[in-house]
């Protein structure tokens, strides 16, 4: 019996410059997990050992890399969570094979989404791509049911250099970011989320048919941000391939036009009862959009802080006419969940 994970559980070096990373490689029985492996180690006698480290220097950076087996099912199942402590995951199938397919998605994923740290990063990897000619699953097919799921997709062989690359791409990875924040963004239509993230991300989301999760990275303090920002269309998408997808939202962002009222009134009678449902201790922020129709306002800046006050949430106005950025209201969010995070893991020591 696995024990649910808490959502305060998270990975200890995701919090603050690590230098090491330690993942964790499932799937089915004969998809090359312990083949993945020994390449990975240049041991290709090894039957399988538990966990097994290695230092590799990328650019001018020495990291631990440390990966664990599967070594028969009944030590993994043994103790309380299988799946906790990984910076990444790695979920294996055989492109060759159906069921090993069929089984990360009605098997492993579900228990790695219910169970992992909320940070982790999932990565479906397809093996034995040499082998084209016996292929069943398309590559095509796979990707896509990655990027529904918010995870990561590789195709590899563990009979050429392609598994040296995959933990050279996951090593650079996760060199590029210290800690990963996933946001929401609700509200009413046209009240202004599609600016909102333009301006915040300097990216353009209309081309992602505003279904979509868009990231963006930052540095602050010498740390090094990743922002994982979810429209709420793209999040009720994520629902049906991973009813576990609430436990991971850190922030959301709950947006109203103040010349619209009915997006006000939306506010308390759509968006708080369903964040209040769904998501245990987030940190939500309340904006006021579209300042700059100063003359057709609607909500006072009183009314919305009476409600804000009340919901226990935070307040910022502003309008996409501002001369700076919307970072700032992004960062003070990143660095609140920090320090939350921190004093999360400080209360496990
Ligand atoms: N053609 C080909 N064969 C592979 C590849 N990777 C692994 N194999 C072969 O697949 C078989 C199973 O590989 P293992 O690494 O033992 O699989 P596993 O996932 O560790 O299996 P269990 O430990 O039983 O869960 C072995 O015969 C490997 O040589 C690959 O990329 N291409
Ligand atoms: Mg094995």
């Amino acid at each position: 019996m696995i024990r649910p994970a808490h959502k305060s559980l998270r990975t200890r070096s995701q919090i603050i410059g690590k230098k090491e990373i330690r993942l964790l490689v499932v799937g089915s029985s004969g998809v090359g997990k312990t083949t993945l492996c020994n390449c990975f180690f240049e041991d290709h006698q090894n039957q399988g050992e538990e966990t097994r480290e290695k230092y590799i220097q990328i650019d001018n950076e020495f990291i631990k890399i440390s990966i664990s087996d599967i070594v028969g099912k009944q030590s993994f199942y043994a103790c309380d969570n299988p799946y906790d402590g990984y910076d990444a995951i790695l979920v294996m199938y055989d492109i060759t094979e159906l069921k090993s397919f069929t089984d990360l998605k009605t098997m492993w994923l579900p228990d790695i989404f219910l169970y992992c740290n909320i940070d982790t990063q999932i990565i479906i990897i397809g093996n034995k791509k040499d082998q084209e000619i016996d292929r069943i699953i398309t590559r095509k097919e796979a990707e896509q049911f990655a990027k529904d799921r918010l995870c990561q997709f590789y195709e590899i062989s563990t009979e050429d250099d392609s598994c040296q690359l995959l933990f050279d791409c996951i090593s650079r990875d996760f060199l590029q970011c210290d800690i990963k924040i996933r946001m929401l963004i609700v509200g009413d239509q046209s009240v202004g989320k599609t600016t909102f993230i333009k301006k915040f991300t300097l990216q353009d989301p209309t081309g992602h048919d505003f279904m979509s999760a868009i990231t963006t990275r930052f540095e602050m303090e010498k740390i090094k941000y990743e922002i994982i920002m979810i429209d709420w269309g793209f999040y009720n998408k994520l629902l049906q391939t991973n009813p576990a997808i609430s436990r991971t939202i850190e922030a959301i962002l709950i947006v109203y036009d103040i010349t619209n009222e009915e997006s006000f009134q939306n506010i308390h009678r759509k968006y708080y009862p369903l964040i209040n449902n769904k998501f245990s201790d987030v940190t939500g922020v309340i904006i006021g959009y579209k300042t700059d129709l100063e003359a057709q306002r609607k909500i006072t800046m009183d009314d919305a802080l009476t409600l804000t006050d009340w919901l226990g949430y935070k307040y910022v106005e502003m309008s996409s006419k501002d001369t700076e950025d919307h970072s700032s209201i992004i960062k003070a969010l990143a660095h609140s969940i920090r320090i939350n995070r921190l004093k999360i893991e400080q209360s496990y020591e």
